[in-house]
């Protein structure tokens, strides 16, 4: 198969609210210089939105999406169900149940259309960025050496000794 070294990040989220922690990704992606687009779509919302991205991301170079959502969080399974471009999922932390609605909706997927779910919140978000870099690093070797450089600069900042 032709290699694609241009593929894209998508970040979506099912709401403006879920922007404070989604923007975590946003940083992470900027700082390892992955192309990257953010977009609100809700599946329950804006359904027509959420179909019309999510069947035109593969012919819109996209390698990965993320898509944080919380509550019953459909959104990450949803968009899986719609494209075979991998799905990574962030748990929002919602305000009721702590964001465990949140991660039971999107880990607890049912065979067949896989989302990779991780931590509930920022770290989730965080994580869901270096983890979409290192997809797209399969085929882009600027990405990887930045990737490298990125953990690097992170064992480095590790104190020895505590203060
Ligand atoms: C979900 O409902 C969103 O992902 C968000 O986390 C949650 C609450 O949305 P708002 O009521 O704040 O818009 O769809």
């Amino acid at each position: 198969m032709k290699k694609n070294k241009n593929l894209k990040i998508a970040i979506v989220m099912g709401s403006q609210s879920d922007y404070k922690t989604m923007k975590l990704a946003e940083k992470v992606l900027k700082n390892i210089g992955v192309s990257y687009e953010t977009k609100i779509i809700s599946a329950h919302r804006t359904p027509k939105r959420m179909y019309e991205f999510a069947s035109s991301a593969k012919k819109n170079n996209f390698g990965v999406i993320i898509a944080g959502a919380g509550g019953s969080a459909h959104l990450p399974g949803m968009i899986s169900a719609l494209t075979s471009v991998p799905v990574l999922g962030v748990p929002i932390e919602s305000k009721k149940l702590k964001g465990l609605d949140s991660l039971l909706s999107i880990v607890q997927m049912p065979k067949g259309i896989p989302v990779g779910t991780l931590a509930i919140g920022e770290d989730g978000a965080i994580n869901a960025a270096l983890l979409a870099s290192s997809i797209i690093a399969n085929n882009n070797s600027h990405i990887k050496k930045k990737l490298e450089k990125w953990r690097i600069s992170q064992s480095r900042s590790v104190k020895k000794k505590p203060k």
